[in-house]
């Protein structure tokens, strides 16, 4: 079946707190969007990242290759890289970006888990960065060697590779389900990182003086804080936490605080509190779900801003693709600090991981191997 023909835009009917209603048929008009596939990857995609030139790169899960799409739209055969990755359920090849000053010097960095041993379940998060030389990746740098992950389970590593308006690479790395990590300051699981284009601490960091601690920490307290997107116009910083089975958070990062895990466990009979650490601005949950019901997880997984102006139906927004139910959704940010989400409505039915925007606004985003676009009605 064509898939464009699969394509459903329905509209849902908000419930504030994440009390979503999926509101098939429900008349409110559709988001104004189509969804176009651009190109078919070799492996689950887990990320996108806009080259200056047009040029799309993109990760592959669990080849752990790195491909680039031209700015034509042909996906080249030949990876930019293919990088030695220890994937499993959660681990694997998961983040790249492009450094602001890409003209210049041409730095490409990804992030995922690599070998540390010769067992399957032996791994470590690495951040590396590549040279790119007419779409091959040299001088491959492993710019931070993190800990090993824990070898129990291959969750929470996270994650996701953003510079920030200031010039600083963030990392978003998850406690490898060591939910004690997370407060421990000295580790640098469980956390959003900060750092320079070189992988050392950003000099300003809020904990840089404090005895024992990982000068990388940015903040602190997070589960598996898997997506974070940087707000176009504030530069604030939106990130997501995804709970156990509950309460699934967005949050908005300030340096230095404190997040709630793994002290915000909900049982799934009380709400989704953070005690003593920051509460979100929004917890998502499924259809018919509270957040703090168990089952209600949609696991987030990609966050892009996007533009009323190129998407008029959409209006101005962020946009969040969820990894277990399969949808994109649009949410309406308002108030002074954007930080009251007041409409949260399904955009398409059919994402996978990431979610993106090109220089132009246009939405990418991927489900399984497939590179899609959202075309403005
Ligand atoms: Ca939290």
């Amino acid at each position: 079946m064509n898939r464009r023909s699969q394509l459903r835009l329905v509209c849902t009917v908000l419930g504030l707190g994440g009390l979503l209603a999926v509101g098939a048929g429900c008349g409110g008009g559709s988001a104004g969007v189509e969804s176009e596939l651009v190109a078919k990857a070799g492996d689950t995609v887990t990320s996108f990242a806009f080259a200056p030139d047009g040029r799309l790169f993109l990760t592959e899960q669990s080849s752990g290759r790195v491909r680039i799409i031209t700015a034509d739209g042909e996906i080249l055969g030949e990876p930019f890289a293919t990088i030695d990755t220890r994937p499993g359920a959660e681990w694997g090849l998961m983040a790249v970006t492009i450094d602001p000053e890409f003209e210049e010097n041409h730095y490409v960095y990804t992030y995922g888990t690599q070998p540390a041993g010769p067992e399957p379940n032996q791994a470590r998060p690495v951040l590396m960065r590549f040279t790119d030389v007419n779409n091959k990746g040299e001088n491959p740098e492993k710019l931070i060697e993190f800990p090993l992950a824990n070898p129990e389970v291959q969750a929470h590593v996270g994650g996701s590779i953003h510079f920030g308006p200031d010039g600083y690479l963030y990392i978003s790395i998850g406690e490898t389900e060591r939910g004690e990590l997370a407060q421990d300051l000295s580790s640098p699981f469980g956390k959003l990182l900060r750092v320079t284009r070189d992988g050392e601490p950003a000099p300003d960091n809020p904990f840089v003086d404090r005895e024992g601690a990982d000068p990388r920490v940015y903040a602190y307290g997070f589960r598996n804080p898997f997506t974070f997107t940087f707000d176009p116009e504030s530069g604030r910083i939106y990130l997501t936490d995804n709970g156990p089975s509950t309460c699934d958070e967005l949050n908005i990062i300030e340096a230095g605080k404190y997040y709630g895990w793994p002290d915000s466990l909900s049982s799934g009979d009380k709400p989704c509190e953070n005690p003593g650490g920051v509460e979100p601005i929004y917890l998502y949950a499924q259809a018919g779900k509270k957040p703090e019901e168990i089952g209600s997880n949609t696991a987030p997984t990609g966050l892009a801003f996007v533009s009323g102006e190129v998407y008029p139906g959409l209006g101005d927004g962020l946009l969040v693709c969820e990894f277990v139910p399969r949808l994109m959704r649009r949410l309406k940010l308002e108030g002074s600090g954007k930080d009251q989400v007041t409409d949260d409505r399904i955009v398409i039915r059919d994402c996978g991981v990431a979610v993106a925007r090109d220089s132009n606004g246009i939405i990418y985003y991927s489900f399984g191997t497939e590179i899609r676009r959202l075309v403005p009605k």
